[in-house]
Formats: structure tokens, C-alpha cells, sequence
């Protein structure tokens, strides 16, 4: 009776390989060269696993010239006993039963990874030949074939040659042997790529801390070991060995959370994106899921804590988003849990939904533990410190976009009714001039000429841009018309080719109020309209600060040392006059001394000029008391001309 069940158990068996065999792709996706290597890889996580379960601690796999491959571990060997249920060995188990894979309970195995869970007997199946040897004491052995079955002309797949054997071999080794030789009519090529293996192995000991594994290629004649006594925080070394990292040592912890292991490692470097590898039971999850998600919310948290804490972060402040955190991260996070769940299109992502917690409470806490290190404060503090910085890029882009959204919108009203347009078509002989006040405005208008010249002028302060935000800038009339009169748009918008005005010249008074108006538009332009300023459109007007006059003579000084020179010139009998604005000069002296090209004075604004004055808004109205104080001290007479962007006539 028992004999007579074991037999029908063993052809549903052998039914079953020559299935896998009928459609190989339906158990491991493809018969290509990955196809090829999943076997392999099925026969590996065996040996992994009993690794990860603390049973073994090295591994030796060997490609040979035949074709074949081996797989070896030290581990306690797959069980030589008679499977009570099966009435066969649990070798023979393992390689002819689908899903049995080793794993004949979870009381074996804590966490089990089985790369798709086919099994070891899917290799058996897809192989022309499987020997496997188990050293307990002494050498157990058996082997698998396939054969054509000439009755029915079919192959039959794995099929044993004989019952598991004890050889009676003395062995002073423990573990497992497996040997096969995949089927050349069902794979496309037979031929192992001994890179991707080595990779795969890398991986596999970066993620097994301790574990060694060796590799030989008896092809190539090539071998070479891998053991990272550090495991995923040597990996996290390894991804940034060519970045500049930000901190030498990687944060690392590894906690356990309701069943669930949780390991994690961390770096930061000084890049703009993130490098972030999770893995489940050693299965990359390249799209995430729950683990990676309850990993980085459990970083944004504590990270925002601690940032709170040590005040950098102040009350009024935002917290930090994930995304902040994510810049120039290289992080680990690897997990090992029972049952796991693949999801999405290429099963890439974990759907376990109680990973989430688990990873996010271990994050947390085992994150806290190290903030509380002292000798980790700098380090902490320089995440946070990275951070606030892509915070701040972050806003300024969503202001960029924002601005330029309303720009756009802006071009479809008419806001142009205070300029003084010119007649002439030609761009590049244009000029735009911005003038303070609206009595100067008025005798540029009359002093210019008409055809390529055209006047804006500018009643009191415009606006200033760093303090005041996005909407209250768009709303200031004097921005939104110099705006809507260069018709470049701003921003990420902004359009050079659609600039009405090659020279934009800046036109306002030699006080400390003209200063301020030139800084504001120039912190705007620097702001808003940098590529404006890099192409050296932007201008500054120098209207002088004396006349010196007899008689029919006229002479303008700039400074006080011109002034001497030009009083010299002029000889006995001269006058003086000041100019106290732009407002005190007639049409004719306007055009003649700031105006007209041939004889004016015009400085180009480099790009250092506006970022000075950006920076010199930013410290006059910013919030840094001390700083301001400082600038005001070093730059007392700011309003002086030539101090102002150091512009060179
Ligand atoms: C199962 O439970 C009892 C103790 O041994 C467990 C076991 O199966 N261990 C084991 C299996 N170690 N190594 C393997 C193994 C190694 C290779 C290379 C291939 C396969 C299919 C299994």
C-alpha cells in the first residue's frame, strides 16, 4: 500500500518537472540568458539562505568548462532522512517536488528568500543533468537526469537515477554540493556570463554581512572571494567610493520590529540625487514599496525632530519634505520577513503593507540612538545642513515657476501705459530707460529721440523684491511694466529673443535713494532675468554730479576729483552747479550729459554687480541683524557711484 502510494506520488512528480520543462517560461519568465541564470540563481538563495539564518558562512561557486555549474555551502544539508509525507529523501524532495524549494516549514527557516520561490527542482527540470552531495559525517549523494522516453518519444525532466545514497565516505565537511548542467534544447545559449554572476554575487555578500563567497571560473581560469565584514554599510562605501561623501563613516543599525529585520545604511554625498537600494529576504526591490516608503518618512521624521532640537529648524519654519532629504543620499535599507508579497508589472515592488511601520519605527528609533551620540553631531548636523539647502532650491524653483506662470499671464493685459514707447523696430538698436522720478521722466521724454529711444519712468521705490513675496512683486506696478515692456517673461519662462530692448539703462539719481532703486532693479533683473544681465543688456546711467560753467563754457564732473580738473579747466570766473537729481536738469542737459550716445557715459552691469547688490538687498533687509551692521559698516557711503557694483567708466 505505502509502496504503491509513493509510486503514484512520484509519476504526479515527475509530471510535474516535465511541465516546467513543456513551458519553462511560465516558472521562470524566459529562456534567455536571464532564464539561464535564474536556475542558477534558485540553487544560490538555497545556499543564501542558510547563510542568512546564521547555519553557514561560505559559499563556492564554480563555473565549468563542461558547461556545468556548482553551487556549495557549510551549511547543515538539505535533510537525507525519509520525508515522512513524500516516503522519499528530502534531497530527492527538494529537486522533483514544485514549490518545495528546501524549505519544508518555516520552523527551518526564519526568512527564506527563493528569488521567485520556484525552487531548486525547476533547475532539476531544466537541466540534462543534477548531482548533489551532502556532507553530514559522511558523503550522501545522488543524481538527476533527463532522458528521451522512447515509447512516447517525449523527454522526461529530472528524473533520479537512483534513491539518495550514503556512500559511507568519510567527510570532516558539513553542507551541501549541487552540480547541473542546463539543457542546451531549452535555453537559448548555455553559456553563463561570468560578469552578471559576479555582480549578483557582490551583491549577495555585500547584503550578508560576514559571508563568504568564492567564485572560480574554471573557463577563464578566474577567481575571486568576496567578504564584507561590514556588509550594506561597506556596500554604501563601495556606491560612493568615486563621490564626494559628506561625512567618512556611513550611519548604520539593524533592529528588529514585529518579525521583521531591519537593516539600513546611510551616507550622503555632495550630489543632487539619490541613490537608494532596497532589497527583501536579498531581492532587490528596485520600485520600492512598503519597506522603502516606511524607510524614508521614518528618516524625514526623526531628521525634522532633531533638526528641531538642535534649532536649526526655528518655530516659524517648515518642516523639511522627504524630497530634501533625499538629495545626494546613498542609503541601504534591506529587510528580511516571512511571506512576502511582490506587486507591480515586474514584481520589483514590496507589497506587504505591515513592512511599512516596522521599517519606519526601527528608522526612528534606531536613528534617535545615534543623534544621541555626541560624536554623531556633526554629522547630523551636516544632513540637516544639506537639507535646508535643497529646501531653499526647492522654493526658489516653485517661486521661479510660479512667477513665471503669472508673467505669462501678465503679457495679456496692457500694462504699458507709462511708457514712452519708440517708433523704431529694431530691437537691437533700442533702449529701454528706467528713470527715477516723474520729473525726470519727463524731460527724458522730451530730450530723447523718439525712434529708438523709450522712457519708463519710475514713481517712487519700486518694490522691494526679497522681502516682499512672489504675488505682492507681480503686483508693484513698476515691476509688472518693466516686465510687461521687455516682453521676455521671467523666470523659467524668460525668452531672450522676445527682448524689445537691447541697452535696459537704468537712469536714477547719485543718492542714497537712487542707489537703493538701482539695487532693487538690479537684485529683480539678477533674480529674474539673469540671462538679461549675462548678455550685458543691462545698463547704468551716470548723470554727473557738478557742472562747471562760465559764459558760454560748460563742463560736467562725475566726482569731486573731475571736479578739480574741470575748474581748472574752465579758469577764473567759473560756477558751480550740483546736481542734487536726475529732476534738476533741463531736456537739453539730460540728453546731452546721460542720453545721447555720443556723448554720454554708460556702464555695462556685470553679473557680479547684480549679484553684489542681491547681496547687499538680501543683508539690508534680510533678518540678520548682526550681518546687516557689518555690511552697513564696511559699505558706509554706499550710495556713492563707484562703490556701487564697482562700475567702471
Ligand atoms: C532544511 O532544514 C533542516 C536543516 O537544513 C535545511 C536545509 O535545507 N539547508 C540547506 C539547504 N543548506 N543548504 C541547502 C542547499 C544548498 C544548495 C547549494 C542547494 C540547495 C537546493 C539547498
Amino acid at each position: 500500500m505505502a509502496k504503491n502510494s509513493y509510486k503514484a506520488e512520484d509519476i504526479k512528480i515527475l509530471e510535474g518537472l516535465d511541465a516546467v520543462r513543456m513551458r519553462p517560461g511560465m516558472y521562470i519568465g524566459t529562456t534567455s540568458i536571464k532564464g539561464l541564470h535564474h536556475i542558477l540563481w534558485e540553487i544560490v538563495d538555497n545556499a543564501v539562505d542558510e547563510a542568512a539564518n546564521g547555519f553557514a558562512d561560505k559559499i563556492d561557486i564554480v563555473l565549468y568548462k563542461d558547461g556545468s555549474v556548482s553551487v556549495e555551502d557549510n551549511g547543515r544539508g538539505i535533510p537525507t532522512d525519509i520525508h515522512s509525507k513524500a516516503g522519499v529523501s528530502g534531497v530527492q524532495v527538494v529537486f522533483t517536488q514544485l514549490h518545495a524549494g528546501g524549505k519544508f516549514s518555516s520552523d527551518n527557516y526564519n526568512f527564506s528568500g527563493g528569488l521567485h520561490g520556484v525552487g531548486a527542482s525547476v533547475t532539476n527540470a531544466l537541466s540534462e543533468w543534477l548531482k548533489v552531495e551532502v556532507y553530514k559525517n559522511t558523503v550522501y549523494s545522488m543524481e538527476f537526469r533527463s532522458y528521451l522516453n522512447k515509447e512516447t518519444g517525449k523527454i522526461r525532466s529530472g528524473v533520479p537515477v537512483a534513491p539518495l545514497k550514503d556512500t559511507k565516505v568519510k567527510t570532516k565537511k558539513k553542507g551541501t554540493f549541487v552540480r547541473f548542467k542546463p539543457d542546451a534544447t531549452v535555453f537559448e545559449t548555455v553559456e553563463f556570463n561570468s560578469e552578471t554572476i559576479l555582480k549578483k554575487i557582490k551583491e549577495l555578500a555585500f547584503l550578508n554581512k560576514g559571508l563568504e563567497i568564492n567564485f572560480y571560473d574554471e573557463r577563464l581560469d578566474y577567481r575571486q572571494t568576496f567578504k564584507y565584514d561590514g556588509g550594506i554599510l561597506d556596500f554604501v562605501k563601495y556606491l560612493n567610493v568615486s563621490k564626494n561623501t559628506l561625512y567618512s563613516e556611513p550611519l548604520y543599525a539593524r533592529a528588529e520590529k514585529d518579525n521583521i529585520v531591519v537593516e539600513f545604511a546611510i551616507q550622503h554625498t555632495d550630489a543632487y540625487v539619490d541613490s537608494v537600494y532596497s532589497y527583501v529576504n536579498n531581492i532587490p526591490t528596485p520600485e520600492g514599496g512598503m519597506h522603502e516608503t516606511g524607510f524614508r518618512s521614518g528618516l524625514t521624521r526623526s531628521l525634522n525632530d532633531y533638526a528641531r532640537e538642535r534649532n536649526i529648524l526655528k518655530d516659524k519654519d517648515d518642516n523639511l519634505l522627504g524630497d530634501d532629504f533625499k538629495e545626494g543620499l546613498t542609503a541601504i535599507v534591506s529587510i528580511k520577513m516571512q511571506n512576502v508579497q511582490f506587486e507591480g508589472q515586474t514584481k520589483n515592488k514590496l507589497g506587504n503593507p505591515e513592512a511599512r511601520p516596522a521599517v519606519e519605527s526601527v528608522t526612528v528609533t534606531e536613528l534617535e540612538l545615534l543623534m544621541k551620540n555626541k560624536k554623531l553631531q556633526k554629522t547630523f548636523d551636516t544632513i540637516i545642513a544639506k537639507a535646508m539647502n535643497a529646501a531653499k532650491a526647492r522654493l526658489a524653483a516653485k517661486k521661479a515657476k510660479e512667477i513665471a506662470r503669472a508673467a505669462k499671464s501678465l503679457e495679456a493685459q496692457n500694462l504699458v501705459g507709462k511708457l514712452a514707447s519708440c517708433s523704431g523696430r529694431k530691437p537691437e538698436l533700442n533702449e529701454l530707460f528706467i528713470v527715477e522720478g516723474d520729473s525726470a521722466g519727463g524731460s527724458a521724454k522730451q530730450a530723447r529721440v523718439r525712434q529708438y529711444q523709450a522712457i519708463l519712468p519710475l514713481r517712487g521705490k519700486p518694490l522691494n523684491v526679497e522681502k516682499k513675496k512672489l504675488e505682492q512683486i507681480l503686483q508693484n506696478e513698476e515691476i509688472r511694466t518693466i516686465i510687461s515692456a521687455l516682453g521676455t517673461g521671467i523666470g523659467s519662462e524668460f525668452d531672450l529673443e522676445s527682448l524689445k530692448f537691447h541697452k535696459v539703462i537704468i537712469l536714477s539719481d547719485a543718492d542714497q535713494d537712487g542707489a537703493h532703486i538701482r539695487a532693487i532693479l538690479l537684485t529683480f533683473f539678477f533674480r529674474y532675468m539673469r540671462e538679461l544681465v549675462n548678455e550685458g543688456h543691462v545698463y547704468i546711467g551716470m548723470p554727473p554730479l557738478y557742472k562747471v560753467y562760465k559764459g558760454n563754457t560748460e563742463e560736467y564732473a562725475y566726482d569731486d576729483n573731475e571736479l578739480k580738473q574741470k575748474i581748472e579747466k574752465v579758469g577764473k570766473g567759473y560756477n558751480v552747479q550740483r546736481y542734487k537729481g536726475l529732476g534738476e536738469m533741463d531736456p537739453a542737459q539730460l540728453w546731452e550729459t546721460t542720453m545721447n550716445p555720443e556723448t554720454r557715459s554708460l556702464m555695462r552691469v556685470t553679473i557680479e554687480d547684480a549679484m553684489e547688490a542681491d547681496r547687499l538687498i538680501t543683508v539690508l533687509m534680510g533678518d540678520e541683524v548682526a550681518e546687516r551692521k557689518k555690511y552697513i559698516f564696511e559699505h558706509a557711503n554706499f550710495n556713492k557711484q563707484d562703490n556701487f557694483a564697482k562700475l567702471k567708466r
